[in-house]
């Protein structure tokens, strides 16, 4: 039978290298993000190349309703949904705790936690009903390690970090998977957004090294969604080879 993922944020980055990645492999994918004119025509784009059925849903994860009606309207045939990546997600700043804007702080506790909390219980009850499924949910390596100026950003992966551990727990009974990767610099809009648009500031984040790809995280994220059922990955870093941790990255 054929599969079927659902990944949020598919508009750029690993969302988008995710879909490619299963698409390629004959999954059905339904794909979400915000930016409604780039995710219809990347759902063309799949379809077209890959052959295989494409289902894009436009809403903003910060807004629960938009999260219940949207995973609502999936249609019966969809609702087979055998991996959930949680993957929408951002940063918003680099600055120390007392001049960081508390808007920026907001946006990331509601993008990057209570978004993930939202879908995950509204998708929960498919997988629930199917007795099975699997929730891949995207952290950080500032999960990890905490970074000067990282605040808030620290603060939300090291609660997906927390939270796909509990999820785990309370899901063992239904036997759905909980697995949280967390990836360390990878050159996506990931700076453009921290930044704001500056895309020198951007760039200059990966100067100097080799970071990870979007393709990287995928492949990953491919790995730990296609092992036999009774296989989990709990918890897994990828880095590139420059980096050791959440904090140092070689640079030449
Ligand atoms: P990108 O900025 O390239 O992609 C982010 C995706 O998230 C976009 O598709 C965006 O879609 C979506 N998104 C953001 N906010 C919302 C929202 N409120 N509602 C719905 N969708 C949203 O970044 P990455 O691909 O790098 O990041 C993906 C995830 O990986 C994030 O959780 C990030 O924190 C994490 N991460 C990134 C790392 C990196 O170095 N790049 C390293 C470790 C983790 P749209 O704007 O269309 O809504
Ligand atoms: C993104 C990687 O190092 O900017 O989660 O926090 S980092």
């Amino acid at each position: 039978m054929t599969k079927t993922i659902l990944i949020t944020g598919a508009t750029s980055g690993f969302g988008k290298a995710i879909a490619e990645t299963f698409a390629a492999a004959k999954w059905n994918c339904i794909i979400t993000g915000r930016r409604e004119e780039k995710l219809l025509t990347f759902a063309d784009v799949l379809q077209k190349d890959f052959g295989v059925e494409i289902l894009p849903l436009v809403f903003d994860v910060q807004n629960r309703s938009q999260v219940f009606d949207a995973i609502a309207s999936i249609p019966t045939q969809w609702q087979h949904i055998d991996v959930l990546v949680n993957n929408a997600g951002l940063a918003l700043g680099r600055d120390s705790f007392e001049v960081a804007d508390i808007d920026d702080w907001d946006t990331m506790i509601n993008t990057n936690v209570k978004g993930l909390l939202y879908v995950s219980k509204a998708v929960m009850p498919l997988m629930i009903a199917n007795k099975k499924g699997h929730i891949i949910n995207i952290g950080s390596t500032a999960a990890k390690d905490m970074y000067q100026f990282g605040n808030v950003y620290c603060g939300t992966k090291a609660a997906v970090d927390a939270i796909s551990h509990t999820m785990r727990i309370d899901l063992l009974p239904h036997q759905i998977k909980v697995t949280a990767i967390h990836p360390g610099a990878a050159e996506t809009e990931f700076s453009l957004v921290r930044f704001k648009g500056d895309e020198n500031k951007a760039k200059q984040t990966y100067n100097g090294f080799k970071a990870l790809s979007a393709k990287d995280v995928a492949d990953t994220v491919y790995y730990c969604g296609t092992l036999p059922e009774h296989v989990c990955i709990n918890d897994l870093v990828i880095t590139c080879t420059a980096q050791a941790d959440g904090i140092y990255i070689h640079k030449t």
